[in-house]
């Protein structure tokens, strides 16, 4: 009889038998109205994130049988983390229906980003990666910008198909549905959504018309995203929660900035300049010279340069180092995850980052 009822939080299946399982919901709640399982009810009541024996296969198997439909798949991204959340594999999971892609949480950019240079850089990326996009959309699932025209696209490409929005964990596909059934029936946060990783565990389906409905997915884990390397602290520290504000330095070369402990850039030959560096407010910067930074960073990691706390020390990949040289143009140098750094001019740069989480180089956004 418990067959067909999924929590409407997560998609998972509800059983009733064993309490320490997935999709657990005492007996006596499956009357209500709306059915939660236990975790959801944790995580909306109490803001507790209960770990889950899920694996991300089981999730990557999940989202592969959208190859065998006919539908629009809307490609979420974190414009914060464009390496980290585009899923370079994505064809071959939803085969051959056409991809809206879509930068969300555009809120945490600074208001003068070039929203132009931001979608041929996001069209390129996707390029690179082999994923051939039908339209590029930017938005704020939080704040709403840009949603009624991804509306009106979405409408325009599924042809009256079905619409699953895909993307790896924590890019805000449920909260981008939470906003659009919001705006059609006015009811809050109806899908579970979180600050952590692996949320949604299951298909969710919102009705669009009678035969058509709109699907939250579980998200795809990409091992290249910082998030699964560090703690969930550490995660609260590195997510700006509102408009990332520009800290710039003054820098000579041959010294060094530390973003925490989990990035690094080595300003190794050019003139005086403006490193201007746009990381999450809550993230401390600390200048050194190049000559003491590896000292420092062996003595004072997870101290002084935090994040990563002392927790997540252990399961931190080392700091890889790749080299950047700049001739005349404004760059920013990407630290994926974390934020980016622009330089400009003639210079010479080594950018430190876990290993497995590449830093790369852009034309600057602003
Ligand atoms: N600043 C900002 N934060 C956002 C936005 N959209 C989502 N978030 C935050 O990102 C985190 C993850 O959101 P979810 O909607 O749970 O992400 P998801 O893609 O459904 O994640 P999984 O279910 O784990 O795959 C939450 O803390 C959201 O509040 C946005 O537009 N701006
Ligand atoms: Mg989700």
């Amino acid at each position: 009889m418990l067959e067909n009822i999924n929590c409407q939080g997560c998609g998972v299946q509800i059983q009733t038998s064993k309490p320490k399982e997935l999709g657990y919901t005492p007996s006596s709640a499956l009357t209500k109205e709306t059915v939660l399982c236990q975790r959801c009810f944790r995580l909306k009541h109490y803001n507790e994130i209960q770990a889950v024996s899920v694996t991300d296969d089981d999730f990557l198997e999940t989202v592969s049988e959208i190859r065998d439909t006919n539908s629009l798949v809307v490609h979420i991204i974190d414009i914060f983390d464009v390496s980290g959340s585009l899923v370079k594999s994505l064809p071959r999971i939803t085969g051959n229906n056409p991809i809206l892609l879509v930068g969300n949480k555009m809120d945490l950019l600074p208001k003068s980003t070039n929203k132009r240079k931001l979608m041929q850089w996001l069209r390129s990326s996707a390029k690179d990666a082999g994923i051939n996009v039908s339209d590029v959309h930017l938005i704020s699932s939080v704040k709403g910008h840009g949603i009624d025209e991804l509306k009106e696209a979405i409408e325009t490409h599924r042809d009256k198909q079905d619409v699953y929005v895909v993307g790896t964990t924590n890019v805000g596909k449920s909260t981008l549905i939470n906003r659009l059934i919001k705006d059609s029936s006015g009811l809050s946060d109806v899908i579970t959504t979180s600050y952590f990783p692996g949320t949604t565990l299951g298909f969710i389906e919102i009705p669009l018309d009678d035969e058509t409905a709109l699907i939250d997915t579980p998200g795809i884990v990409n091992k290249q995203q910082i998030a699964h390397y560090i703690s969930e602290q550490d995660l609260k520290v590195i997510t700006p929660h509102k408009e990332i504000k520009p800290r710039i330095y003054q820098i000579n070369s041959k010294q060094t900035l530390f973003f925490g402990g989990l990035g690094r850039l080595d300003f190794v030959k050019g003139d005086k300049q403006s490193f201007v560096c746009y990381f999450s407010n809550q993230l401390s910067i600390h200048r050194t010279k190049l000559e003491n930074a590896d000292k420092l960073y062996e003595e004072h990691m997870g101290e002084l340069l935090s994040p990563p706390s002392q927790e997540t020390l252990e399961q931190l990949p080392e700091l890889t180092e790749s080299t950047f040289r700049i001739n005349n143009e404004k760059v920013d140098i990407v630290f994926p995850g974390l934020g980016w750094v622009s330089v400009d001019g003639n210079v010479t740069v080594t950018a430190h980052s876990p290993k497995g989480v590449a830093v790369s180089k852009r034309i600057a956004l602003i």
